[in-house]
């Protein structure tokens, strides 16, 4: 079942330069692909979308800052049961809960800083997708 799925290499990620390790560990993954990419400092309106679920809670603020603190790589990726995959090859939310051998288990510590975005279902795929490639179809 082919997919297309919404990934974001965060702020942290781009800094630290684990872009490539991360891109790599995706690139080789059989018959995944990246279907559009760039690199874009997220604005406020475009994070506000993004993250709407997730207004008011209290990690909110410090969330919104870390990710307009510098520039992201935005892509879409498409390939079999690629929304599941990437989830998996990202790691849970909390990296010291994250297996060793995932990207978030492997590179990170702290919970807000943890390296990838990844969309969680078709739904919020396809809501994702929308908000960072509007022409993308
Ligand atoms: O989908 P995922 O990124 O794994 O986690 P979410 O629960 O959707 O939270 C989005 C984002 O918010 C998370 O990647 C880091 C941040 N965050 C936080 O800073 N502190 C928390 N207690 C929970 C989430
Ligand atoms: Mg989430």
């Amino acid at each position: 079942m082919s997919q297309r799925t919404l990934v974001l290499l965060k702020p942290d990620a781009v800094r630290r330069g684990l872009v490539g390790e991360i891109i790599g560990r995706i690139e080789r993954k059989a018959g995944w692909s990246i279907a559009a990419m760039e690199l874009r400092t997220l604005d406020r309106a475009t994070l506000e979308q993004h993250y709407a679920e997730h207004e008011g809670r209290p990690f909110y603020e410090p969330l919104m800052e870390f990710m307009a603190s510098g520039p992201s790589v935005v892509m879409v990726v498409e390939g079999e049961r690629v929304i599941e995959g990437i989830r998996a090859l990202a790691g849970p939310t909390d990296p010291i809960a994250a297996a060793p051998g995932s990207v978030r288990g492997d590179f990170g510590t702290i919970v807000r800083e943890n390296l990838i975005h990844a969309s969680d279902s078709e739904e919020s795929a396809e809501r994702e997708m929308k908000i960072f490639f509007p022409a993308f179809s």
